[in-house]
């Protein structure tokens, strides 16, 4: 995780230790739906989160917790769905019958959302989207939505993979690629399998295989194991969040291969996304990670100044893209376009 994340969590945790949320947090008692602090005129937020399956996934809940506490005068019900759409639709039917006054949700996958927000709309309850989309046809059953640009995230790791591998000299046909892919029917696993497809497509490249690892480590270890016993040229691995890189580097150095970007020395190139787990970073300055495609998981303080829009009868956006860039220690790429439009890769991180 960057500096900036892994001290922004902590503040976070801290504060809502210290803030009246009580000792619960996600993490010391992820089954708990805890109703943290209620005064007369805090707005009450009924959070939804997905689950608990990776670092970004923490980073996330801990700034929603730390901007909707009690000192910014919110009353926030907090349920992890552990993975489970059908927990988190019960929790917006029980938001439903608390009478919250909004309700944010971090959707697992995009799909099977009509019936229950269609509910929430018929009780008068916003519903702000954070993280990944809902494909409903009527995007009226949502007020908002906060998150990342996914597909271009894929892009832009896309565009940095030909620009380091042309600089290399290394062959568009000689790219052997395996993607290690999210959770399936989530829109980080949609958008960014998308950005790799079409760039292998445009140049060339042989993509040889996409399987989830579930956005976790073990998965990813597993997945990447199995994808050593099935091809033996494998000189690139796209994994689409860092927790499975992290299991894939394992996996890789298990077998006794060795990972970095020196592909023509026979080396497994690993790029990865999210720049939250710290691991992962230390192996990106190190070069076992070739190139992380920043996700920024702080979306609370933007949930909050939107929730105060609404509030206030004032205008807001309904979709909200975080800005992000590119981590990577190789110092032979700079910068990477995406159509018209340049962004700048970070090799001070
Ligand atoms: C991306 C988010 C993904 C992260 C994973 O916004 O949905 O889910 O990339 C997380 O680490 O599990």
């Amino acid at each position: 995780m960057k500096k900036k994340y892994m001290l922004m969590a902590l503040l976070a945790l801290t504060l809502s230790l210290f803030a009246g949320c009580g000792a619960i947090t996600p993490e010391t008692n992820p089954e708990s739906s805890e109703e943290y602090g209620k005064a007369d005129d805090s707005i009450t937020v009924g959070f939804s989160q997905l689950g608990a399956e990776s670092d970004w996934r923490s980073a996330n809940t801990d700034s929603m917790l730390s901007a909707l506490s009690e000192d910014n005068g919110y009353s926030l019900i907090y349920k992890n769905g552990q993975q489970k759409q059908a927990n988190q639709i019960t929790a917006i039917r029980t938001f439903i019958q608390q009478e919250v006054d909004y309700i944010v949700l971090a959707p697992a996958t995009e799909s099977g959302w009509e019936t229950v927000l269609a509910e929430a709309r018929e009780a008068g309850i916003p519903v702000i989207l954070v993280d990944r989309r809902v494909n409903t046809s009527d995007k009226n059953l949502y007020s908002c939505w906060v998150g990342s640009d996914f597909e271009l995230e894929g892009q832009k790791m896309a565009a940095w993979i030909k620009a380091f591998t042309e600089e290399k000299g290394i062959a568009a046909q000689d790219l052997h690629i395996v993607n290690i892919q999210g959770s399936e029917g989530s829109t980080a696993q949609i958008g960014r399998t998308r950005g790799l497809a079409n760039a292998a497509r445009d140049n060339g490249w042989d993509l040889r295989a996409e399987i989830s690892g579930d956005f976790t480590e073990n998965r990813g270890r597993e997945v990447m194991a199995a994808l050593l016993k099935r091809f033996d040229d494998i000189n690139v691995v796209y994994c689409e969040n860092d927790n499975m890189a992290i299991g894939a580097i394992d996996a890789i150095e298990s077998a006794g291969k060795k990972v970095g970007s020196n592909i023509q020395k026979g080396e497994i190139m690993i790029v990865s996304f999210d720049g939250v787990n710290e691991t992962a970073l230390e192996y990106a300055r190190e070069g076992k990670i070739s190139c992380i495609a920043e996700c920024n998981p702080l979306h609370g303080p933007r949930v909050s100044t939107l929730i105060r829009a609404i509030e206030n009868g004032a205008p807001y956006q309904k979709f909200n893209y975080v800005d992000e860039k590119l981590f990577s220690a190789e110092l032979s790429v700079k910068e990477v376009s995406v159509g018209d439009t340049t962004y700048p890769v970070d090799n001070d991180f």
